[in-house]
Parts: C-alpha cells; structure tokens; sequence
C-alpha cells in the first residue's frame, strides 16, 4: 500500500487529492495546523479514512516529525497563504508560508525520508505580466503580487532541491482551478454564492471589483488527477495545467446569473475596495506537455463547472434557510438544549 502526505489537506484541492488517493488505495495522512476551531468543511468526507498529523508549514520540527510518522512514498504540498488579494496587506506572513516554508517542507522530506516523491502547488499567478500569450513551462515569470512573487521563490526552491540533492521533485504551474469547495472570498465561488443568496432572497447586490479580468479557469477534480500524475514518471519536472481556454470575469458572471434566470448587470455593483493595487490581467494557458508525457486533460468545461458551483451553492443556501426556519424562536431554540 502506498503512503502519501498531504499539506493544506482541509483546503479545496487537498481534499479532493485525498480522495482521489484513497480510491487508488492509498494510506493518506493529512498535515493539520492548530486552530482553535478545527476547519473540516472540505475534509468532511475523508476526515474519518485518513490519518491526521500535526504541523505547521513554519515548524520545521512539526514537519520533520510528520514526514517520520508517515513514512510517505509521496508528499503533495498544498498548504499556503493562497488568497491573492490578502497578500498585499500581508505580505510578511505570506512570503513566509508560501515562500520560504516551502524549504521547511523540502528539508523535512531530505532529512526524514529523501527518497520520497514530492509535489510542490506553483501557480500562474507566477506568470503576472503578459510576456507570452498563451503561457508556458519556458515562459518567464513577471509576477504581480506579493503572493506571486512568494511562489516563484517556491518554485525556485522545488527546482533547486531537485538539481543540488537529487530528489524527485515536481512543480505543477497551475492556472486557477474551481469547485464547489473554493474558499468564499475567491472570485468565482463570491459570484455563484452571491447568485443562490440573491436567486432564495437573502441578498440584493454583488459587490466585486475589476470584472474585465481574464482567467483561465478549470475545475480542481480534473487538476489533482495531475498532481498525482506528475508523480508517477520516471524522471521529475514542472509542468502547466490549464484548459487553454481564457474567460473574464464578466463572463463568468453572465454565465451564473443565467443560469437562475437573471441578469448580472440588475445586482452587480463595482467596488474600488475589491480592486488589487496591481492586477494580472490575461491569463491562458498552454499544458501541450502535460497532455503529452501525462496523458493528462480535462474533464469538465468552463459552463459545466459554473453550472455545477451555481447547483451546489443553490442546494446548500436553501439547506440553511430550511434549518434556520426550522428554529424560529428562542423558546423553541431553548427546548432543543
Ligand atoms: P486553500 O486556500 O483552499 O487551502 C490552503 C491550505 O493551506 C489549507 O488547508 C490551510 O489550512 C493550509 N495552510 C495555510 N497555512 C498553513 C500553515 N502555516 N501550516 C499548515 N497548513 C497551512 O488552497 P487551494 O486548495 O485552492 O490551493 C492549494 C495550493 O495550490 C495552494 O498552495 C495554492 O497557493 C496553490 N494553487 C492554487 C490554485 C487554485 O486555483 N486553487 C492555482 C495554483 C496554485 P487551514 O484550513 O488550517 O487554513
Ligand atoms: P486569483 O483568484 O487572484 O486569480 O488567485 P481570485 O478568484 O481571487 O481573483 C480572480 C480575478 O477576479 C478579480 N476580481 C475579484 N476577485 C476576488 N477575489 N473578489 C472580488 O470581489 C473580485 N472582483 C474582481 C480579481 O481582481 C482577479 O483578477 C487564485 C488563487 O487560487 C491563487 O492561490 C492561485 O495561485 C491563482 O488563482 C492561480
């Protein structure tokens, strides 16, 4: 049986590759900080089949120990200050996780089991100024955040510990990949929760700021099926992951609103609070080499994966209308404990 360690396990990605690798047979064990409430909203459904170790990406001595305790074949390093946009008003605390606690991972894995295969989350967020339409393993990064700016230096490092030590080290440069388990804040899962509050009558407007940005936008589903991909050849290297397909964010919102039968441009309201102080403004990308030497491609399309974040929100919104209606008052609420 293969063992796998996975960082940022209770985010998006993490838990969809947690499930992917317990379908192939895999004992997981998933890396959790200490928070003083737990987040299992994404792990529900695997919280109880994987094994859960405790660490923080800025401890080396936590990491160290669970790379021990896991004994891993594969370790996937997802965790990450990975919100854009609070990057500039924190740019110390993200240079240190997603930068430079890319090396704590790295060490960990060279001091406690170096032989093990390893996977490092890059993003297209490196890309940041159009140098080359569409981007690529060979296009340079320009990056455009702090954020951005942080994962070169996790991309950087990946590559280095591959050159200096010999160690089976991947990046995977994705491009933006969505679900119905996208954080809230990030643009996509704001618009198709913003449609179910407004389609069931809990709120009025949307407020979001450049809507002319272009993503290039696939689902996270189809996007960890090559982490694990990349992990699975006889030599490492870094690949790009997208659908090679550019949308703006006004399409995206058109796209949503009708799918419930509404007009974007009746409940949208630009906001220069929501508006970056520089903003990557075109991406797209170009995975010819990861379709080649993974056989990797995408499954679901850009309207399927809207329509899936819309469904979902829709059944999850009415949920938590139907459960609140059901306590109406306090005397009733008051029964109950
Ligand atoms: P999420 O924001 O959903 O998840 C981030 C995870 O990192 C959470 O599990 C979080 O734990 C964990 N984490 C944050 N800080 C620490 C820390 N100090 N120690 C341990 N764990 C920590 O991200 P996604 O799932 O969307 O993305 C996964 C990775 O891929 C990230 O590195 C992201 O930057 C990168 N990426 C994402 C893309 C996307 O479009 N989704 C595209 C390209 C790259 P907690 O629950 O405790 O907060
Ligand atoms: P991004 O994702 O920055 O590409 O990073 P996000 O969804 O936050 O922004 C996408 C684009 O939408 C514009 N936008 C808004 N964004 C948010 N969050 N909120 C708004 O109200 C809003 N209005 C317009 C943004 O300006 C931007 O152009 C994601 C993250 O998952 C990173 O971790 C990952 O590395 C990259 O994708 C690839």
């Amino acid at each position: 049986m293969k063992r796998a360690l996975i960082t940022g396990v209770t985010g998006q990605d993490g838990s969809y590759l947690a499930e992917f690798l317990l379908e192939k047979g895999y004992k997981v064990f998933g890396l959790r900080r200490r928070t003083s409430t737990p987040n299992y909203e994404n792990a529900m459904k695997i919280r109880d089949r994987i094994e859960w170790v405790s660490g923080d990406l800025t401890d080396l001595a936590s990491l160290i120990e669970a790379v021990r305790l896991s004994d891993p074949d594969e370790v996937y390093n997802l965790a990450a200050q990975s919100y854009v946009a609070a990057s500039w008003p924190q740019p110390i605390t993200t240079g240190h996780i997603t930068a430079l606690c890319v090396t704590n991972m790295l060490e960990a894995v060279r001091i406690a089991k170096p032989d093990a295969r390893f996977y490092q989350a890059s993003s297209s967020e490196m890309f940041g100024k159009v140098l080359e339409v569409p981007q690529k393993e060979t296009t340079p990064f320009y990056p455009r955040s702090p954020y951005g700016v942080a994962k070169v230096y996790g991309h950087w490092i990946t590559v280095n510990y591959r050159e200096s030590f010999g160690m089976y080290a991947c990046s995977g440069i994705l491009f933006n990949h969505e679900s119905p388990r996208r954080g809230l804040e990030f643009v996509t899962r704001k618009i198709t929760d913003g449609v179910a509050r407004i389609k069931l009558g809990l709120q009025a407007e949307l407020r979001l700021g450049n809507i002319d940005a272009l993503r290039d936008w696939g689902y996270a589903g189809d996007y960890i099926k090559a982490m694990w991909l990349m992990l699975q050849q006889e030599e490492p290297d870094d690949y790009v992951i997208s659908t090679e397909e550019t949308h703006s964010v006004k399409e995206f919102l058109e796209t949503a609103f009708s799918f419930v039968g509404l007009d974007y441009r009746d409940y949208v309201v630009l906001d220069s609070r929501f508006v970056r102080p520089a903003e990557v403004d075109l991406l797209i990308g170009d995975c010819s080499k990861a379709k080649q030497k993974l056989g990797w491609k995408q499954e679901v399309s850009f309207s399927e994966l809207v329509h899936m974040m819309v469904a979902e929100d829709i059944k999850r919104v009415r949920a938590e209308i139907s459960y609140h209606n059901a306590l109406t008052s306090d005397e009733e609420i008051g029964q109950l404990i």
